[in-house]
């Protein structure tokens, strides 16, 4: 039950990464930079992430050039995907620890495996349960739903069983347990103390677990490249309220997903929110058209179920924006969201609805924010300083 142990396994898993990941992570900045550049002038709708959005101008691709930029485009889509999965590979951190621990569970639960006994005699699993339990409640999330699709807990059971019809029903119970030992804990009764579910979607690595970190102390993982890897839960307890923080995976990766696991993060995410924030930053490029058509996508879903979480937007700025620009950004996102909301409304003919039916918008529905680092380079090193203003704002 010592999670010190845990603490310090996890640094030397860290170290390990780091070296591992420096080189991988290099040449993807430059791939990705590359792409990103002739996706600006390539009429191509990529295969994966098209997200509806309008081809961009062919303009700068003159008709000679455009079979080889098509071509080069499909080969950096290529590399990007095999560098991911030369990253994935290494990024193991506690949290691979306790899901193996968690498949291992499972597999003894279903008589697959003799469980810790192979490892030692006396090792069970409720102390495993009881260390992860004290390792959330020193303020680690749980690691709720991981992999594509989305799964709850750790058995990936088609994985080791392909063989058996209807497998994907096991769950895990290993997070089940945690989970009502937490509300045993917390005394959760939502007609006493009510229960706020605030989540974070956007592009991957726009900040969104930093901000979640900022906003309400959590301790999200991040770091630089694909960090957060399906959903995260974190707890917090006042005395009005018990408060459920969620950290999502990173919409929009070239790399690694498809608008369909885009378009499930989104709706999973706001089916049981109060409050989604939807982060963006840098510029608003074509991105935020694709990023909007996600969420509008499930919005309108949802509202027809009767769901509708509040939306506030946060637009992280690179550099500090005046009162006038600010104005700017907050009308260039209403005009980005009217255009989703009539792409989406060609799409789902016959329903008729507006931007209103899906959103409210007021003037605190959008916020912009200026970056939450000073970015410098000291002795070839990049490094980072927080910045009050970000604290502040
Ligand atoms: N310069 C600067 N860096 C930031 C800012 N916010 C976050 N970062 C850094 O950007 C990287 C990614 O930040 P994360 O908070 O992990 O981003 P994320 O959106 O959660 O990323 P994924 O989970 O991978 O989708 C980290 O190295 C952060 O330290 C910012 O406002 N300015
Ligand atoms: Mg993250």
């Amino acid at each position: 039950g010592d999670i010190n142990l845990i603490v310090e396994f996890g640094a030397c898993l860290d170290d390990w990464k780091q070296s591992k990941r420096a080189p991988l992570l290099e040449a993807k900045l430059r791939f990705r930079k590359e792409l990103d550049k002739l996706l600006e002038v390539t009429p191509e709708v990529p295969a994966g992430n098209s997200g509806g959005s309008k081809p961009a101008s062919a303009a700068g691709a003159p008709g000679g050039d455009l079979t080889g930029a098509l071509q080069r485009v499909g080969e950096l889509r290529a590399e990007l995907g095999s560098l991911q999965r030369r990253l994935d590979e290494v990024d193991v951190s506690t949290d691979s620890f306790w899901l193996e621990l968690m498949l291992w569970h499972e597999l003894e639960r279903i008589g697959a495996r003799r469980g810790l006994r192979e490892v030692e005699e006396r090792l069970s699993f409720a102390s495993c349960k009881a260390c992860y339990l004290n390792w959330v409640k020193s303020g680690n999330p749980i690691h709720f739903l991981h992999s594509a699709p989305l799964q709850f807990g750790a058995f990936e059971p088609l994985r080791w069983h392909p063989q058996l019809s209807g497998a994907s029903f096991f769950g895990s119970d290993f997070i089940g347990d945690i989970l009502r030992e937490l509300d045993r804990d917390l005394g959760v009764d939502v007609r006493r103390r009510p229960l706020l579910v605030i989540s974070v979607i956007g592009v991957q690595s726009s900040g969104k677990s930093t901000l979640m970190n900022y906003l309400f102390g959590c301790s999200f993982a991040t770091h630089v490249g694909r960090c957060t890897k399906g959903l995260y839960i974190s707890l917090l307890e006042t005395q009005k309220e018990l408060i459920v923080i969620l950290d999502t995976e990173g919409l929009l990766s070239v790399e690694a997903r498809d608008d369909v696991f885009d378009k499930q993060v989104a709706l999973m995410t706001m089916a049981c929110s109060d409050l989604v924030i939807v982060n963006n930053r840098g510029e608003l490029g074509r991105h935020v058209g694709d990023l909007f058509q996600v969420c509008l996508f499930a919005l309108y879903h949802l509202k027809l179920a009767r769901i509708s979480p509040a939306i506030g937007f946060v637009l992280q700025c690179l550099s500090m924006v005046n009162q006038q620009q600010q104005y700017e950004w907050v009308a260039t996102v209403k005009k980005s969201l009217e255009e989703s909301v009539q792409e989406l409304q060609q799409k789902e003919k016959p329903q008729s609805f507006q931007l209103g039916d899906l959103v409210f918008l007021d003037s605190e529905s959008i916020f912009v924010m200026p970056s939450a680092f000073n970015d410098d380079v000291q002795f070839g090193l990049q490094v980072s300083r927080a910045t009050n203003l970000y604290a502040l704002k």
